[in-house]
């Protein structure tokens, strides 16, 4: 397709004009009428990692024609957002909606803090309570720690879910587990990093097991268990040949900084990992 220099120079004339007018940064410009709301009226937060929570951002133009326009989001140290800038084209009467996570270190103190939004003339102040940490009193020395992943098959099979505290497949695609997002592709592996130097004897892991997905057809079949020491990875124990839902590792307890379970094999074949839990214990 050719285009004639004189469409050409229009398009160009149009695109200035486009740019003039929706250029970021002139949220702020007379007749505007931007505003800005939440779902909540407080966000509650646990300073540990994988806390599912946030709020919804709503950001609106209530004016008579279309701008493009930017929020921006400001979380007071140490807490952090998912996103710092909401950039959209909003046409008249038009109300954007972004789900905004909130998150917090361990070592947050308990209290209140506020969250600022605001976009052209318009503010939007938000209170977040952040409680105190969680007790671990399980025993299990993964709870609560930072979790990660060779990959992720998201937003249903996080690697959270591995360690949310629940074994069973109840939740599996709904958060509850972890699956890879590299099918047919093996090792994959699943982390815990610890906040200390932590003494483990025992590494159990759940892998798929539901009525609809029994263990012994598509559960994981092989993986070796490693530990961090002294910054590099040591193998501690080996799993081959599982068709149960449970497989516990039993080792002689070494101080490490992390663990990860490399997955080598499904009972599907060659698919995908699945864990629903893993845990670990002192002995
Ligand atoms: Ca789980």
């Amino acid at each position: 397709m050719t285009t004639s220099p004189g469409l050409r120079g229009l398009a160009a004339a149009a695109v200035v004009l486009l740019c003039a007018v929706f250029a970021p940064g002139r949220a702020a410009a007379a007749g505007q009428q931007l505003t800005l709301g939440s779902d909540v009226g407080q966000v509650l937060v646990d300073p540990v990692p994988c806390a599912v929570q946030g709020f919804q951002l709503q950001f609106g133009n209530a004016g008579s024609a279309a701008v493009y326009a930017d929020a921006f989001i400001d979380a007071p140290a140490p807490l952090t957002v998912s996103r710092s800038l909401v950039s959209s084209y909003l046409p008249p009467g038009y109300t954007l909606k972004v789900e905004i996570d909130v998150s917090a270190p361990r070592t947050t103190p308990p209290g209140d803090y506020t969250i600022s939004v605001h976009a052209g003339d318009q503010q939007l102040s938000l209170p977040v309570h952040v409680n105190a940490a969680p007790i671990n009193d399980t025993g299990n020395l993964v709870r609560y720690m930072q979790v990660s992943a060779s990959s992720e098959n998201l937003p249903n099979y996080p690697a959270c879910g591995a360690v949310d505290g629940d074994r069973t497949s109840a939740k599996w695609g709904a958060g509850g587990g972890w699956n890879d997002a590299t099918k047919g592709s093996f090792p994959d592996w699943l982390q815990v990093t610890f906040d200390e130097p932590t003494t483990v004897g025992r590494v159990d892991l759940y892998t798929l097991d539901s009525a609809k997905y029994p263990a012994a057809g598509y559960g994981l079949s092989a993986w070796d268990v490693e530990l961090l020491t002294d910054g590099s990875w040591q193998t501690v124990a080996q799993v081959r040949d599982n068709t149960a839902a449970e497989a516990a590792s039993a080792f002689t307890p070494q101080t490490a900084t992390a663990l990860r379970v490399v997955t080598l094999a499904s009972n599907e074949g060659p698919t995908y990992s699945r864990v629903a839990e893993l845990e670990a214990y002192a002995s």
